[in-house]
């Protein structure tokens, strides 16, 4: 097989005075931190679909890349040189796994059954690939949402032989994964949402989709699949209004209806932002819960109000999401770049300009939050802020050895508390910039 990406070599580690534009400035996967190798704490993932799909259409305008790989878009041989891609672009970046919905491997064709053995063929043909190296996948899924039968949604679609087709694709993607080794099975939302509440019975909508995870934990467990399941909240688009909103919404589902032994979070950057909330935000949620899995690595763009999808170049977001992720003990899952080039970024070298970006900004982020940990002056902060409740009263209140009129009696002998500590923000922020430039 020849050689794809012909004038990129494999990307070293030059350090931060580098300008070579094909070497990565701080990522540097056997250096240790915070007492583990970079790559080890940012198992990084290529997304199949942005990265070997995606070229370029908008609204708009057609493709500007050209990403045929030398082979006839829609046909057999496209999707094996796009596996050959993939896997030279792994092998020059250092990417050990990848994450991949079923339609973007092969061709979709009219029946399910031609897919099906179409998707065999496929990842017999990966499989030999991985051998001799160590890349693996991070999580499978099934697109439940392009195929114009998925236009009301997938689990929650008015159709039962729709839902039928859903469990059909959830059922083989996840053979899939375990074909292939992978460490996750996700469900993003797709079209499970609703465009009016006028056509929308919702309980009924969530009741089922909670039956097709039901089914699917049942299958995956039933095949040998150990994994997390994830759930990966997004609030809006392409449905107005998308039932898995943000971390909390989702988490709540997943209790209401039992799920939530089997299942973890995806949390995608760019979905929280669109959710009205930080990247930050629905990490701490999701780790609060036991529930932090995964993370699609991306950012979107605060002027525009959707999932833009960009590769990640905000160190400050970096940052806070490594402290999150470093206070959590770690993912089960990984890093998956669920980003994509510009439009008019659409040469070979931008795409791998684009992960050394990505990467460069996690390795910094995984840096400074180890620094900011170490330096301990926020957490000593936040320690403190909550000194009232270790001793006399409020340690009652924290053991739940007490009652309301205690309290009220308390407050009564008190006549009027001090004011609370100062939150000292600005002083926390100061701290945060010392760090990230000290
Ligand atoms: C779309 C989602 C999607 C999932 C996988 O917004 O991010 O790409 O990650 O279905
Ligand atoms: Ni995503
Ligand atoms: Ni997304």
């Amino acid at each position: 097989m020849s050689e794809i990406f012909k004038n990129i070599p494999v990307i070293p580690y030059e350090g931060p005075k580098s300008k070579n534009p094909l070497a990565f400035k701080y990522y540097d996967a056997d250096r240790i931190v915070a007492g583990k190798k970079m790559g080890e704490h940012l198992p990084f993932a290529m997304a199949w679909w942005h990265n070997l799909g995606a070229a370029g259409t908008d609204m708009f305008g057609r493709d500007t890349a050209d990403k045929s790989f030398g082979a006839e878009k829609g046909t057999m041989e496209h999707a094996k040189a796009k596996v050959d891609a993939g896997f030279e672009f792994m092998q020059k970046l250092g990417i050990k796994y990848f994450c991949f919905h079923d339609v973007d491997l092969v061709p979709e064709a009219d029946d399910i059954k031609e897919t099906n053995r179409r998707l065999d063929e496929i990842s017999d043909y990966i499989l030999e690939k991985m051998k001799g190296t160590d890349i693996k996948c991070l999580w499978g899924t099934a697109n439940m949402f392009s195929n114009p039968r998925f236009m009301n949604g997938a689990g929650s679609s008015n159709s039962a032989d729709v839902f039928c087709f859903a469990a059909a694709q959830a059922k083989k993607a996840i053979d899939l994964t375990v074909k292939l080794g992978g460490r996750g099975y996700v469900f993003w939302g797709g079209r499970e949402g609703y465009e009016t509440l006028l056509n929308t019975d919702v309980k009924f909508e969530q009741e089922n989709i909670a039956t097709l995870m039901r089914l699917a934990v049942d299958y995956g467990r039933s095949i040998g699949f150990t994994g997390d399941f994830y759930i990966e909240p997004k609030p809006k688009e392409p449905m107005k209004h998308q039932y898995d909103f943000d971390a909390a919404t989702a988490i709540g589902f997943l209790r209401q209806y039992g799920l939530d032994k089997d299942f973890k979070m995806n949390i995608e950057s760019n979905h929280a932002t669109l959710a009205g909330h930080t990247f930050q935000h629905d990490l701490r949620i999701s780790a609060i819960n036991g529930m932090l899995g995964s993370i699609d690595a991306n950012q979107g763009d605060m002027l525009l109000g959707w999932d833009t999808d960009e590769f990640p170049f905000n160190v400050y977001d970096a940052t806070m999401c490594m402290y999150e992720v470093l206070k959590a003990g770690g993912l089960t899952g990984g890093f998956n770049f669920d980003a994509k080039n510009r439009r008019p970024s659409y040469t070979m070298e931008d795409m791998f300009h684009a992960f050394i970006l990505g990467m460069d900004t996690f390795a910094l982020g995984l840096l400074k939050a180890a620094e900011l940990i170490e330096d301990g002056r926020v957490d000593q902060f936040v320690e403190e802020r909550y000194a009232s409740y270790k001793t006399g009263i409020g340690a009652k209140i924290r053991s739940g050895e007490t009652t309301l009129e205690e309290l009220a009696a308390y407050a009564d002998e008190l006549g009027a508390p001090e004011l609370p500590g100062s939150g000292r923000q600005e002083y926390l922020e100061s701290v945060v910039n010392s760090v990230m430039f000290g």
